[in-house]
C-alpha cells in the first residue's frame, strides 16, 4: 500500500513554492480557490500565452487555456496538479442562497467545469459555505507558542456580518439540490470529480444562514441526492473531528469504504463545536495513525493532503514551516505503514 502525499492551499503559485514542494518529495500539489484575476496568477499566465496577459475584467469563469497553462505550470516542475480545491466565492455565491442571478453563475460554473476537465485536472472541490470558514481567533496559543485559529461559539455574534440573507436548512438543501443536478452531468461528461467539503465549523446556523453540510448523515444525503461515481468527499479530518471523534473515525470507515473519498485534509484539532483550537497534527484528539490505518484497511486510493497549519516561530503567511512538518509527519507515517504492511 502506497499513499500519495500532496501538500495543499496555495492560493497563488511562485517558482519557489513548486521548488518548495519539490523539496518536501511530496506527489504534487493542490489549488485552493485560486483568484486568476490577480497580478501573481497574471504573471504565470502571461508567461505562455502573452495574448491572456490583456487587461480583463474580474472572471465569473475559468478558461481551459488557462488551466492548461497552469497545469504545464506544475508538470514542468516534476509535480502533478491533484486538484483545484474550489472556486472564487462570487463564480457560485448566488446560487448558494438562491438568489437572482444563480443560473447565470450555474452556466457559468458548467463551463468552468468543462474547462477543468478539457485541462485534464481530475479533481475539482467544492464547499456549500456562502462567506468562508469561521473563526474567532487567527493567533490562539498552540504548542511552544505557535499560532493557530480557534472557534469559540459564544464569541462567534461579534464575527457575524449581518449581510446575509435568512436561510433555512429546507432552502439551503433545496438551493443545493438545483445546483448538483445541474453541475453533476458536466463533471461526468467532462471526467471530473466533484469533492464536497464539509461546513466549517460545523454549526447548524451561522450568521442566520443554515450550514448544512455538518453531519456525516448530511453527506449520505447531499451523495443521493448527486448519486454519482463523480460526485465525492474532500474528507477534512479537522472539520469531522469538530462534529465529534467518533463521527470522524466512522466516516472515514463508511465513506472510506464506498470509494466516496476523493481526497484527505490531514489535519488535526483540539476540541469540537461549538469550541475547538487548530494544532499540530501530532498535538490533537485525532489519533491520526489510526485514521490513516483505516484508510489502509478501507483501501483508499486518493491522495493525502496537509490544510490549516500552526504559523511556526519565523514562519511565512502561507505557512512554510508548519507545512513542512506536518508534510513530512504525515510521509513517515505512510512510510510506516508501508514497512509493516
Ligand atoms: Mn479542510
Amino acid at each position: 500500500m502506497k499513499f500519495r502525499v500532496a501538500i495543499g492551499q496555495f492560493r497563488e503559485l511562485r517558482d519557489e513554492d513548486l521548488a518548495f514542494a519539490r523539496q518536501l518529495g511530496v506527489c504534487g500539489i493542490g489549488l485552493n480557490k485560486p483568484n486568476l484575476d490577480s497580478p501573481a496568477w497574471t504573471a504565470v499566465l502571461g508567461r505562455q500565452f502573452p495574448a491572456n496577459a490583456a487587461p480583463r475584467g474580474p472572471m465569473q469563469r475559468w478558461e481551459a487555456a488557462d488551466l492548461v497553462t497552469i497545469r504545464s505550470y506544475v508538470e514542468d516542475a516534476g509535480l502533478t496538479l491533484e486538484c483545484i480545491e474550489g472556486v472564487p466565492i462570487n463564480f457560485f455565491d448566488k446560487a448558494i442562497l438562491g438568489l437572482p442571478g444563480r443560473d447565470e453563475q450555474i452556466e457559468n460554473y458548467r463551463h468552468t467545469i468543462r474547462s477543468v476537465g478539457q485541462a485534464g485536472i481530475k479533481v475539482l472541490g467544492y464547499n456549500w459555505i456562502p462567506d468562508g470558514v469561521w473563526r474567532t481567533t487567527r493567533s490562539g496559543p498552540a504548542r511552544g507558542g505557535a499560532k493557530v485559529t480557534g472557534y469559540d461559539h459564544a464569541r462567534a455574534a461579534a464575527i457575524a456580518s449581518g449581510r446575509l440573507p435568512q436561510r433555512t436548512d429546507e432552502e439551503m438543501w433545496a438551493n443545493y439540490a438545483y445546483f448538483i443536478r445541474a453541475v453533476l452531468p458536466v463533471a461526468e461528461q467532462e471526467g471530473v470529480v466533484l469533492a464536497l467539503h464539509p461546513d466549517d465549523p460545523p454549526m447548524p446556523v451561522l450568521d442566520g444562514v443554515a450550514r448544512v453540510m455538518r453531519s456525516p448523515q448530511a453527506f449520505d444525503r447531499a451523495l443521493a441526492i448527486g448519486n454519482s461515481a463523480n460526485h465525492q468527499l474532500t474528507f477534512c479530518m479537522g472539520c469531522f473531528a469538530e462534529m465529534g471523534l467518533e463521527q470522524l473515525y466512522e466516516g472515514l470507515r463508511r465513506f472510506g469504504a464506498a470509494g466516496k473519498i476523493a481526497y484527505m485534509h490531514f489535519r488535526n484539532v483540539q476540541g469540537c463545536q461549538p469550541n475547538f483550537s487548530e494544532c499540530f497534527i501530532d498535538d490533537g484528539a485525532i489519533d491520526v495513525a489510526r485514521a490513516l490505518v483505516i484508510l489502509r484497511d478501507v483501501g483508499f486510493d486518493g491522495f493525502i493532503m496537509d490544510d490549516h497549519v500552526p504559523r511556526m516561530v519565523d514562519d511565512t503567511v502561507w505557512g512554510h514551516r508548519g507545512r513542512a512538518y506536518a508534510t513530512g509527519y504525515i510521509k513517515g507515517l505512510c512510510r510506516m505503514l508501508e514497512a509493516v504492511g
